[in-house]
């Protein structure tokens, strides 16, 4: 419906097109940042993929003027049907370079090619046409007579969804007439890069998006730049919180997007056979390093058993390895670091006295691999049950009542997504109203629309990324 279709260049072409040296987005061109050059690496191999030449604060303070600038003189002024315009180049920009960019976000961040090429890039895309439709009809948001822009909006993303979260972050600031300072993770800048030279190409006016490189260092100059009126941070809470404590009184505002541990909650009634394609994609969509993941199985005493055998052996036929294999299910974990920690977790809930069932597929020599794994006889107070791991881990539990469901799901700090398994339709809307999660979905799992705002209650962080409220998010409104 939004005219996407897969460019038809062959994969060995997207793969040479990775470049050696990458450099980041300053005001239109790029350029050297003015700190020591990093490599970024191929999870798939372990192999080095790239280097990167990194940002300063000095740089930092570069970008953020040229956002200034550009604010200033060039984007607010505009009007909102012109700014739509370059959204929908941008977007076409995005559909054009679409197999380059599922191949680099693969090559970069170790998902599988399906995921990227089916989900993220045309999804970021979608964000594009989405919000450039809403550019010249922002008096219809019912903000008042006037919504304002904020100004320069400071955006710092995470590695597990690269271009989408800067597609998330930069469509709507561009749209509401925000100029941008972003920070993609320091394990995966390629796609972002790329996504500015496709900027650069719709004639995006310099310093409209700017993208430093580096690592949390230089995101914490960036959001604390006095500079900035906007903070938008998809990351870990512990990160969240800091950022949240350092802007208060600064009158900057916030949206905070952060850490999850979703409850799949699967009712006798449920047609069982859909429930665990869904605890499937809940919990191994992009290998489970996803903060909306269904992470925790909430399942009903009388078909657990049942339930339980039926996941095991479809987990058993998910193949687990070469990211750029187009067959491959679960692809490389983005980072050692991570994978150290989600085999922490694993161990951690084992000497907790979890039963621990782990597919036998095999897996890679070389890269960093997680096995589709599942904790059951888990204790309620073990770490497994209660910290995100942010893996391919699924924890199952067992409940009697509606009631006994709510209380286990909500029984967390965070607050993201939460998913019902259920035929009755007025079970799902009542467990939907007890459930403090951000997102619930019904009979189904991580899906995901630009028209659909996002975001959690509790410790999942505040404010909404998509739909309406999303672009609220980046307005003042002025009576
Ligand atoms: O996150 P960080 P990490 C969770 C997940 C994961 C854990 C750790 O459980 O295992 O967090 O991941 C930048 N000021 N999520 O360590 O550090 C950093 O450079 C400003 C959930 O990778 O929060 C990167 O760009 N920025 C999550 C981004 O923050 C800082 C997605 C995220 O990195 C900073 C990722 C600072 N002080 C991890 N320190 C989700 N919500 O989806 C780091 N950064």
């Amino acid at each position: 419906s939004d005219g996407w279709t897969y460019a038809p260049a062959p994969e060995s072409a997207a793969i040479a097109a990775v470049k050696d040296r990458y450099l980041p987005f300053v005001d239109g061109t790029f350029v050297e940042g003015h700190g020591d050059d990093a490599e970024t690496f191929n999870p798939g191999t372990a192999e080095v993929l790239a280097t990167v030449s990194q940002s300063t604060t000095a740089d930092v303070d570069t970008a953020v003027a040229a956002a200034r600038r550009a604010y200033e003189d060039v984007w607010s002024p505009m009007s909102g049907a012109e700014r739509g315009r370059y959204l929908f180049r941008i977007a076409r920009g995005l559909a054009e370079r679409a197999r380059e960019l599922a191949v680099l976000e693969c090559l970069d961040n170790g998902k599988p090619i399906r995921e990227t090429r089916d989900f993220d890039v045309p999804t970021a895309a979608q964000h594009f046409f989405y919000h450039a439709g809403w550019a010249d009809k922002l008096g219809h948001l019912g903000l008042g007579p006037a919504p304002r822009p904020l100004g320069v909006a400071a955006q710092v993303i995470p590695w597990n969804f690269p271009l989408l979260m800067a597609a998330w972050k930069i469509a709507p600031a561009l749209a509401a007439g925000n100029t941008v300072v972003i920070k993609p993770a320091e394990t995966t800048p390629l796609s972002v890069l790329v996504l500015a030279e496709v900027m650069a190409d719709a004639g995006l006016p310099p310093g409209v998006v700017n993208v430093v490189t580096g690592a949390g260092d230089v995101g914490s100059a960036l959001v604390n730049h006095p500079g900035v009126d906007k903070v938008a941070f998809t990351g870990s809470t512990a990160v969240g919180r800091g950022i949240q404590h350092s802007l208060a009184g600064t009158g900057r505002r916030v949206t905070l997007e952060l850490g999850g541990k979703g409850a799949n909650i699967v009712f006798d009634d449920a047609a069982l056979d859909q429930a665990v394609e869904g605890i499937v994609t809940g919990i191994f969509f992009n290998a489970g390093q996803v903060c909306c993941a269904g992470s925790r199985l909430l399942v009903q005493e009388p078909v657990a058993e049942e339930l339980l055998a039926k996941l095991e052996a479809r987990a058993q036929t998910l193949r687990v390895g070469d990211p750029l294999d187009k067959n491959t299910d679960v692809g490389a974990i983005n980072s050692p670091r991570q994978k150290a920690k989600i085999d922490e977790l694993v161990a951690a809930g084992s000497e907790d006295g979890a039963h621990v069932w782990r597919s036998s597929c095999p897996v890679p020599e070389r890269g960093w691999y997680v096995s589709p794994t599942i904790l059951t006889d888990v204790a309620g107070s073990s770490r497994v049950v209660r910290e995100e791991i942010f893996g391919p881990v699924l924890t199952v539990e067992t409940f009697r009542t509606p009631d006994e469901a709510v209380a286990k799901a909500n029984n967390t700090p965070y607050g993201l997504s939460a998913g019902v398994w259920t035929e009755k339709g007025s079970r799902a809307m009542a467990m939907a109203g007890a459930l403090k999660a951000g997102v619930v979905w019904d009979n189904t799992f991580n899906r995901f629309d630009p028209t659909a705002a996002f975001g959690g209650f509790k410790e999942s962080g505040f404010g909404r990324e998509g739909g309406p409220s999303g672009m609220a998010a980046y307005l003042e409104e002025q009576s």
